[in-house]
């Protein structure tokens, strides 16, 4: 069995505050994040590379099974490739709406105005196809296992959205089902499975929102202390 050492370094960058500090920033936060929308509505505006470099950089800062960074997260702005996207995950929503989701689960979608056009896949300057890795490269190009793939993933997404949120951006968390031609179109392994497409630009002009989107359980409902 082989183990590496521990090699301790002293706690980077920390900053601590003073109490009501923190709690004008949390509340500050609060306020910033209750602005944000998952968006269906998307203008062509153009969004530069940049600023998706760095968004993408902060989510490469989440926590993750052993720091081993199981993801891979595939960046699309060529208008044809977005197009094969757009028409495979057509194909499988309509699919889904047409019966394999289920009576419950259409239901469950009736206020969302969901249906199987996904035009966004083409208007949005970007699509983010996020990959979960159960096996990767370290730095030093050694193949090993990685832990927690699904989890490390889904939270390295959460930081991307707030990271894109910050930005000015907004984003769509999208998961036609299944969506395996994401493998292909990407280039990547068939051993990689893909999570999340992720879709980023900015609101079109008028862009909506389904009203039930705006009604988020109180603390209450959410959390308990012991
Ligand atoms: N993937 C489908 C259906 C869908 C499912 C859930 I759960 C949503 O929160 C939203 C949509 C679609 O994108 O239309």
């Amino acid at each position: 069995m082989t183990t590496s050492a521990y090699v301790p370094v002293p706690l980077p960058d920390h900053v601590g505050l003073p109490e009501e500090e923190m709690q004008a920033r949390a509340d500050a936060f609060l306020a910033d994040i209750r602005r944000r929308h998952t968006v269906r509505d998307f203008s062509g505006r153009p969004v530069p590379r940049a600023l998706i470099e760095t968004c993408i950089r902060a989510a490469g800062t989440a926590p993750n099974g052993a720091n081993h960074q199981p993801w891979h997260f595939c960046v699309i702005g060529d208008p044809a490739v977005k197009r094969r996207i757009r028409e495979a995950a057509e194909a499988e929503e309509r699919e889904f709406y047409a019966g394999k989701a289920g009576e419950e689960w259409l239901k469950a979608l009736g206020p969302l105005g969901t249906d199987p056009e996904k035009p966004f896949l083409e208007t949005a300057p970007w699509l983010i196809a996020v990959f979960g890795a159960r096996r990767s490269a370290s730095a030093d190009g050694v193949m090993r296992k990685n832990y927690y793939v699904p989890e490390s993933v889904s939270i390295a997404v959460g930081f991307l959205i707030v990271a894109l949120h910050r930005a000015g951006l907004v984003s769509l968390t999208h998961t036609p089902a299944p969506m395996g031609f994401l493998n292909a179109i990407c280039g990547r392994p068939a051993d990689e499975k893909p999570y999340i497409l992720m879709v980023v630009g900015h609101p079109a002009e008028g862009a909506t929102i389904p009203a039930h989107a705006l009604e988020k359980k109180p603390l209450e409902a959410i959390a308990s202390f012991l």
